[in-house]
């Protein structure tokens, strides 16, 4: 049994780097994206497409200046950007009864229902915002393009998730470098409606605030194997449940074939393990449940990250209340 003291707001010791303590302090990192949205990298399919820059910067001027407490705006989808959705949505929900897991499976229906998903149009994030709050307290922010690892990652702490709203180019409707709202809706969002699934991202977000670098680099990797990657094992069989599969026909075929080789999830090894990011995985990790492996990362953060507090989540106030541990 430990002596517990709650730290007041002001101070948490000189040595521990800035982090988020209210839902407000989120609006902190709305400009502060890796790459600016203007800005695409050379081999992006929109790169050397004016028309699909100047639309990239209409609709990133709506995360530019969202605050914490606001509806999202709507995006009025161009006909070519809803055709693009359209051929992404029957792609993959043609393969979701036999590749995704139970909850995407059980969740999808909802949004179909509750929140306009269909192959006609790009939904709105306000609508599926809105739905993940009453499912599990989740909700969703817009943002310019790619947050820094602890940024992206301090947000799951509120149970709050980033989310692009701009489409990849029509030219490669199959392809995109980067997330983009066909992956953050079709990949990411059916899962936070699971209360166990909120959970595990949950604990991965607690245990990113104040964190080292070093330790922000293990659970961004944790990050990269589960929620992006992830596979579970459901009545004996294999399913994904990671968006980066769920939102690519292709990797997602490749990842239940028996080219890839498949570990158990074990955060230890997890956290230091290499992995591409323009190719297949070689390698997944395979979850028993998210219940458990919510607890496996609590026990290695507790464990094995060297920070000095502890922190837990106050959904009432929705701050972050420190924990002395000595
Ligand atoms: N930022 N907006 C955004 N979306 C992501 O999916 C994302 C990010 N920053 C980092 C990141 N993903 C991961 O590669 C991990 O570092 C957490
Ligand atoms: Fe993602």
């Amino acid at each position: 049994t430990k002596d517990v003291c709650v730290i007041g707001s002001e101070n948490t010791g000189d040595s521990v780097v800035w982090f988020p303590r209210k839902l407000s302090d989120l609006d902190t990192f709305a400009e502060k994206v890796m790459e600016m949205g203007e800005e695409l990298s050379s081999d992006h399919p929109g790169a050397h497409d004016p028309v699909y820059r100047k639309r990239r910067a209409d609709i990133t001027r709506v995360a530019k200046t969202y605050r914490t407490g606001q509806p999202i705006p709507a995006i009025e989808y161009t006909a070519e950007e809803n055709e693009t959705w359209g051929q992404v949505y029957r792609r993959l929900t043609s393969m979701y009864t036999t590749h995704a897991c139970r909850e995407h499976q059980y969740v999808f229906p909802l949004l179909v229902q509750n929140c306009g998903y269909s192959d006609k149009g790009i939904p709105q994030i306000d609508d599926i915002s809105r739905f993940l709050k009453d499912c599990t307290g989740f909700t969703l922010r817009p943002v310019m393009g790619l947050l820094s690892s602890r940024d992206f990652l301090n947000a799951f702490a509120f149970r709050v998730f980033y989310s692009t709203q701009y489409i990849r180019h029509s030219s490669k409707p199959f392809y995109t470098p980067e997330p983009d709202c066909c992956h953050e809706l079709l990949g990411h969002v059916p899962l936070f409606a699971d209360p166990d699934f909120a959970d595990f991202s949950q604990e991965i977000g607690l245990a990113s605030l104040g964190a080292s670098d070093e330790d922000i680099q293990k659970l961004a990797t944790i990050f990269w194997f589960t929620v992006e990657f992830g596979l579970c094992r459901q009545e004996g069989e294999i399913k994904a449940y990671g968006a980066g599969l769920l939102s690519s026909f292709g990797e997602l075929e490749y990842s239940l074939s028996d080219k890839p080789e498949l570990r158990p999830f074990d955060p230890a090894k997890t956290a230091v393990q290499k992995y591409p990011i323009t190719e297949f995985q070689p390698v997944y990790f395979v979850a028993d449940s998210f219940k458990d492996a919510q607890e496996k990362v609590r026990d290695f953060a507790a464990n094995s990250m060297n920070r000095p507090f502890s922190v837990r989540y106050n959904a009432l106030t929705q701050t972050i209340e420190v924990l002395d541990n000595k």
